[in-house]
């Protein structure tokens, strides 16, 4: 079925690339997905369309003021069937910090609905009784959350059924299995003199999956010791990993 993704932000003309090209283009094309952007500023009461405004109790910056993004939330909602509730989703970085698995459990949802805020803080109203969920991209500052929603919707969309050829599974995605993906080849064997292991050219397919686990496993270790944490590793893995 169509997952339905709205979008607010100050700025839809930066999503028109990301949106309409690739992947999230064919999935479109495809009606697996819709996308509609609204600004909210169209939705500022204020006659000089003012979005944001100087934070009480002083200090720097500005702040979104909440009518614009309410306004926009609750129009919204009245053009959909009274028994939806998309789910509302704040870009921030003082949010969750967003994974494989928050993108997992977004992807059973069939409406979901972005806040992009730009340069400023929100409101905290916004935050108490309009939004759901409030995600974080990694601990880096963004100027605004348009790059971080279009992160999120990337990785949401290509789980959906029929986004995806058979080529890519999302179920050997490396945060599905737990560990960084293996070393991949493709020819020639030799380019250079720098030579395809010996293995992937052998066709024994037990000695190729094996290499392939050890690969992986070791990478992990070196680079993401963090994941292993939490995956039980058997007494063969430890052998190869202390050799
Ligand atoms: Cl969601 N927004 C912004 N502005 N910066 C971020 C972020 C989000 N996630 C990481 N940095």
């Amino acid at each position: 079925s169509k997952l339905s993704i709205d979008i607010l932000t100050l700025f839809p003309e930066m999503f028109s690339g990301v949106l309409n090209s690739s992947i999230l283009g064919k999935a479109q094309e495809k009606e697996l997905v819709r996308f509609q952007l609204i600004n909210f500023r169209d939705y500022a009461s204020n006659k000089h369309h003012q979005v944001d405004d100087y934070p009480y109790g002083g200090g720097g910056g500005m702040v979104l003021k909440p009518e614009p993004l309410f306004y926009a939330v609750e129009d919204r909602l009245s053009q959909l069937p009274a028994q939806v509730k998309p789910r509302i989703l704040l870009m921030s970085p003082q949010g969750e910090p967003y994974t494989q698995r928050k993108a997992e459990e977004l992807a059973c949802e069939d409406h979901l609905m972005f806040i992009c805020g730009h340069y400023e803080g929100y409101d905290e109203r916004i935050r108490q009784y309009l939004v759901t969920d409030e995600l974080s991209i990694g601990d880096y500052v963004l100027t605004g959350g348009e790059l971080a929603a279009m992160v999120i919707i990337d990785s949401i969309v290509r789980l959906r059924e029929g986004v995806l050829g058979n080529e890519s599974s999302p179920k050997d995605d490396s945060f599905s299995t737990g560990l960084l993906e293996y070393p991949q080849y493709t020819r020639p064997a030799d380019f250079r003199g720098m030579k395809v292991p010996e293995v992937l050219l052998s066709g024994h397919h037990e000695r190729i999956k094996e290499w392939r686990h050890r690969q992986s496993l070791y990478r992990t270790w070196q680079r993401r010791p963090d994941l292993l944490e939490h995956y039980p590793l058997s007494e063969q893995e430890k052998a190869w990993l202390a050799e």
